[in-house]
């Protein structure tokens, strides 16, 4: 699927270091090579029937921040992003608005885009539907079946076997116990009831059709649509490769999502799915999580359609540290308008040029010490007092603005 267009970024003197993250799997700092010269990123994307609101955007902002860190340090970046662009929450939406849920999902993706290149997010090398990698889907499906991995129930439906033998072990991306496991399933979209399953956690890889739904052939499995799970195991599998340097996503996605993604991707490849796991906070509004189900959407394309400068959005989603859980407010909004204008006032001053190579070893060190942005925000906060000293430079200004820009996405210019 097309993606969108890159944002300009500029070269910042010296070089970075690698970052460290912290994986919610192993529970600390993640396991990736220092060496890493290549790093395949996974982030688990939107199901478009409402986009994009702030928390989508806290979620692509944290890892685009992760994948500037990266091109800073020298990484070589592939990176991969799905649209589930069928599946139930979707079709539910198309039928109570009246609306064709394809022209719903390409809708909202085109929204998507416009609001990623507002936010100047890099986007991804690799943008890609579940509707056009049905037919990897089918074979993955087949094989997992040939391999016991799976079994169909008499309604045509196919379901994954949890219990199947596989290393890293089914559990090892969430560490929960069976009763969190059971309970998160119902909740996120899981089907713990339905007559005949195996297990009651074991989650569809394709669902047989049904009447007034769409489907596609599905060859040996009959005709029908994907499950969720599969779709980004597939995905990853065929457009970045195991095992991923990161798979990412928001804190709702730990369990069951990328629990069963790892699964389905190492039943099929035999291979671990990903070194590390990287989950973003929760946004919330009004009291509960931002989400499409409570309607309670604070949406980008609003804010800037209102007149809101984009960078003022960027400001706010960084000026909270990607893992933390937090409440969106007006009052943020205001802050961050007063903030990028002392910064913009800043940038058109000058800075002692000592205080600039130090501000940009900050930004680095911040940076690589699990993507600390508040932290930088509030160094720059600092900068911008104390610019126009005697003896500071129009260069050194300069510098700042481009780390600015080319780390953190805001433009200060
Ligand atoms: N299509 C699936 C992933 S394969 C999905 O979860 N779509 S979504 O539209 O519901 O969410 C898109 C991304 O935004 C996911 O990574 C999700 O974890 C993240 N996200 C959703 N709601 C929030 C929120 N309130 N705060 C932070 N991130 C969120
Ligand atoms: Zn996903």
């Amino acid at each position: 699927m097309k993606s969108w267009s890159s944002p300009q970024i500029p070269d910042v003197a010296g070089k970075g270091k690698r970052p460290t993250v912290f994986c919610s799997s192993h529970r600390g700092p993640a396991d990736t090579p220092r060496k890493l010269k290549q790093a395949r990123l996974y982030v688990c994307g939107i199901t478009p029937y409402d986009a994009t609101h702030l928390g989508h955007a806290a979620t692509y902002v944290a890892f685009d921040v992760l994948q500037r860190v990266w091109r800073d340090a020298g990484v070589d970046v592939t990176y991969v992003q799905n649209i589930t662009d069928i599946d139930d929450p979707l079709l539910e939406r198309a039928d109570a608005t009246g609306v064709d849920w394809r022209e719903l999902a390409d809708s909202q993706v085109d929204l998507f885009r416009s609001d990623m290149e507002h936010l100047r997010v890099i986007p991804p090398d690799s943008y890609i539907g579940a509707v056009e990698s049905i037919p990897q889907i089918v074979d993955a499906v087949t094989t997992l079946l040939d391999r016991g991995a799976a079994y169909t129930l008499d309604s045509g439906d196919v379901y994954y076997r949890v219990s199947t033998r596989i290393e890293p072990p089914f559990g090892s991306t969430s560490h929960l116990d069976r009763a969190e496991m059971l309970g998160l399933f119902a909740q996120r979209g899981g089907d713990p009831d339905t007559p005949g399953k195996k297990d009651p956690l074991d989650p569809l890889l394709w669902r047989a059709e049904r009447a007034g739904e769409p489907a596609w052939d599905g060859g040996r499995l009959g005709r029908g649509r994907p499950g969720w799970h599969i779709e980004c195991a597939v995905i990853a599998r065929d457009h970045a490769g195991f095992p991923l340097t990161v798979q990412g996503g928001g804190s709702d996605l730990v369990f069951p999502h990328h629990e069963m993604c790892a699964a389905h991707a190492t039943a099929l490849t035999g291979e671990t799915f990903a070194k590390a796991y990287m989950h973003v906070g929760m946004v919330g509004y009004q009291g509960e999580k931002m989400s499409k189900s409570k309607g309670n959407l604070v949406l980008v394309s609003k804010l800037v359609e209102q007149g809101e400068d984009p960078m003022a959005i960027r400001a706010i989603l960084l000026s909270h540290h990607y893992r933390s859980d937090w409440m969106y407010t007006e009052g943020l909004l205001a802050e961050a308008r007063t903030r990028l204008a002392h910064w913009r006032r800043a940038a058109t001053s000058t800075t002692d040029p000592a205080a600039a190579e130090e501000l940009l070893q900050d930004i680095r060190g911040n940076l690589v010490d699990d993507l600390d942005t508040p932290a930088i925000l509030d160094d720059l906060d600092e900068w911008a007092e104390s610019v126009g000293e005697a003896g500071g430079t129009a260069e050194a200004t300069a510098l700042i603005v481009d780390a600015v820009d080319a780390l953190l996405g805001i433009t200060l210019r």
